[in-house]
């Protein structure tokens, strides 16, 4: 078939799978399906294997090269890659400011009326890339500023770096210099792949980011996540004159480059700060690593006159965040037991500040990890915080380790019920099988069974939730709804008044839906979104109890792991009990029926999905909107009744606030199906 294609018709394909890889990957407004994508790039693939001739160094398909390289050539910089100062207080940031405003004096009235560029700082790894002709000619690492190492075949294996540029006024020679990283969420899969296959585990997305482009074998550097954005420029021939770093960047972008959308121009000293405070509160939610923010006089005539010190622009610098690792000691191990009896090994520390927060615990995931990072007590080690991720022991500093330390060994019991513990053949983690009869356990499903995304029990906090179960008055959820006030009111710090207003919270909560309560059972796997499809296309409990394996994977996003865990659950006898005791007690739920067209919530509403999904997968979350109603359109118009906005949602969030747009979130979706 692809005999037929002219060689027009291969160079128009491969235009269109750089437009749509361009609008993927760099503006986040999808065109086409990814199975479309596929389907064109095979396509693409096969022509040139029919006509190896005709094959364009910027087809998608040369982005991974053959052989591995033997080493990494030197590559001298055509205009040196410079750092950048550094700023860790609100003092040194004024000192940076007024030191401005003194040398513009001549030029600008005060310190106020300076217009700032202002980033995140991205933690990961500086590099410079050079376009000749439009084509991706070479890249290289920042090294010593003067010389670093030619990581083309890298580089080119990263999605969202176009290997030719977009548009029409294209200069001959063009240098980009911008930061790799490797988004949290990929260093987490990766991660897990990694564990799973025996492959080197990163301790950090930078040192993820470093490691992938120092690798030499490209097909390995392909299959790892990495981003980049672009923060200035380098060599430009023919010059291309802009007046501001604003206005480089936006040119930066309508190349084809990713850019931060995080990006801003902020004026005088307090829009620095303000700008430091926003990014440093959206730090934790963000899907990649910072380590403080960076201001550039927007004016390039000013940044002249500003000039360098040594090898630093006076212009600009980075107003670093409190640091995320810190070493400290190993006090103690401990083991806690989870919601699903498995057990995690825990490094008591000597109290830290790490990001500005105090840390004396640290989580040393599971068993594989304590041996492979070899924790022992009495050990200095060091602890990152990531976001609002639970802390963790990345590495031990094996110099300062004291003599006489013994490596860790996992309890064979449970440290709560004293039951054996049992490791199932391919996972990492160690379980307590003893379910709700170990308190832990209990304690853990109870917290769970009430929790907010579950039957949302008002006024049953943790704390309490040991307190009933530490006092014997629960031994599962469904002894939740026989409590008298008189056991409630007896227990410690419990008023009278805070036990009535316990008991009116949990006789509300049988009142709920049936996604909720498929929740609030803690199967493992079972999340919102796989509840929410299973009351959707079972409707009723019943059946849900009923369906085997088979069954449950024909379901949208069932797969064959989430299915087993789902049939293990409803095959053990007294989880049956349990779920009978709560239906007895009174918990119901209005029947989930598929809405006729009449009754659709969304209809003729149109919504635009943008930003990363956390609860549900980006298809999943198509297919439920139009199952309400509603009509899902890629581009925010002012036809657009709802933009749902997940994690780092960029420009269509921005036009849709720009445009008055109601912005609404994934919990929004889930109360409209539930
Ligand atoms: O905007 C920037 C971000 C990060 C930078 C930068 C940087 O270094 C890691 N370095 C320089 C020299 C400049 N801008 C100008």
């Amino acid at each position: 078939m692809s005999n037929h294609f002219s060689h027009e018709e291969y160079h128009a394909l491969k235009e269109q799978l750089n437009e749509h890889a361009y609008h993927y990957y760099v503006s986040d407004e999808p065109q086409i399906a990814d199975a479309e994508y596929d389907r064109l790039y095979r396509q693409l693939l096969e022509i040139e294997q029919n006509n190896p001739e005709w094959v364009a160094a910027d087809s998608p398909t040369q982005r991974i090269a053959d052989k591995p390289l033997s080493k990494f050539e030197q590559v001298k910089h055509a205009l040196p890659m410079l750092s950048l100062g550094n700023v860790f207080s609100a003092k040194e940031l004024t000192e940076f400011t007024e030191r401005i405003s003194k040398l513009l004096e001549k030029s600008a009235q005060s310190v106020n009326q300076i217009e700032f560029s202002a980033e995140p700082k991205l933690d990961g790894l500086a590099v410079s890339i050079r376009y000749e002709q439009g084509q991706l000619v070479q890249a290289a690492t920042r090294g010593d500023g003067q010389t670093g190492e030619d990581i083309t075949a890298n580089i080119k294996t990263i999605q969202s770096i176009p290997l030719s540029l977009r548009g029409t006024d294209i200069p001959d020679v063009f240098e980009v210099r911008g930061e790799v990283v490797m988004p949290r969420d990929g260093f987490a899969k990766y991660n897990q792949w990694a564990l799973a296959n025996d492959e080197k585990v990163f301790a950090n997305p930078r040192n993820g980011a470093a490691g992938s482009l120092r690798q030499l074998d490209p097909k390995k550097t392909a299959k790892r996540p990495l981003a980049f954005y672009a923060y200035s420029i380098g060599v430009v021939e023919p010059a291309h004159n802009l007046a501001r770093h604003s206005e480089v960047l936006a040119w930066v972008k309508s190349l084809g480059l990713p850019v931060n959308h995080l990006n801003d121009v902020v004026t005088g000293h307090s829009g620095c700060e303000d700008y430091y405070k926003n990014i440093g509160r959206q730090r934790p939610d963000l899907n990649f690593d910072i380590d403080g923010v960076v201001y550039k006089v927007d004016d390039l005539a000013w940044q002249q006159i500003l000039g360098f010190v040594t090898k630093s622009p006076r212009w600009a610098t980075a107003h670093k965040f409190p640091a995320e690792e810190a070493t400290t000691v190993v006090e103690n191990i401990d083991v806690q037991v989870g919601r699903t009896g498995s057990i995690t090994p825990v490094a008591r520390l000597k109290p830290v500040t790490v990001g500005g927060v105090t840390v004396t615990n640290a989580t040393l995931h599971n068993e594989d990890e304590v041996k492979r990072k070899d924790v022992r007590v009495g050990d200095t080690v060091f602890v990152r915080r990531a976001g609002d991720v639970i802390p963790e022991v990345v590495k031990v500093v094996l110099a300062k380790r004291p003599d006489g330390t013994t490596a860790f060994a996992m309890p064979s019991h449970c440290p709560v019920c004293d039951t054996a513990l049992h490791r199932v053949e391919g996972e990492a983690v160690l379980r307590c099988p003893a379910g709700l009869s170990c308190d832990a356990q209990l304690k853990e499903g109870i917290k769970h069974f009430a929790s907010r995304k579950g039957m949302d029990i008002e006024g049953l906090g943790d704390k309490l939730v040991e307190q009933l179960v530490d006092a014997g008055l629960i031994n599962n959820p469904a002894d939740l709804y026989h409590l008298r006030e008189s056991q409630v009111s007896g227990l410690e710090r419990m008023a009278q008044k805070s036990a009535q207003n316990l008991l009116q919270g949990i006789a509300q909560s049988k009142d709920t839906t049936l996604p909720r309560f498929i929740y609030s059972l803690g199967i493992r796997e079972v999340g919102e979104a796989t509840a929410l499809t299973l009351a959707k296309e079972l409707k009723n409990l019943a059946d849900i109890m009923a369906a085997d394996e088979e069954r449950l994977v024909e379901l949208p996003d069932v797969g064959s792991v989430v299915a087993q865990k789902i049939t293990s659950y409803f095959a053990v006898p007294s989880n049956i009990e349990v779920i009978e005791a709560l239906l007895d007690a009174g918990i119901h739920w209005p029947e989930f029926e598929s809405r006729d067209s009449g009754s659709q919530p969304l209809q003729d509403q149109t919504v635009v999905l943008t930003g990363k999904l956390s609860v549900f997968t980006r298809a999943d979350a198509k297919r439920h909107l139009q199952d309400l109603g509603a009509k899902v359109t890629s581009a925010v118009s002012n036809n657009t009744n709802y933009v749902l906005a997940g994690e780092n949602a960029g420009s269509k969030l921005s036009k849709a606030e720009a445009l008055g747009i109601a912005v609404v979130d994934e919990a929004w979706l889930v109360d409209l199906l539930n």
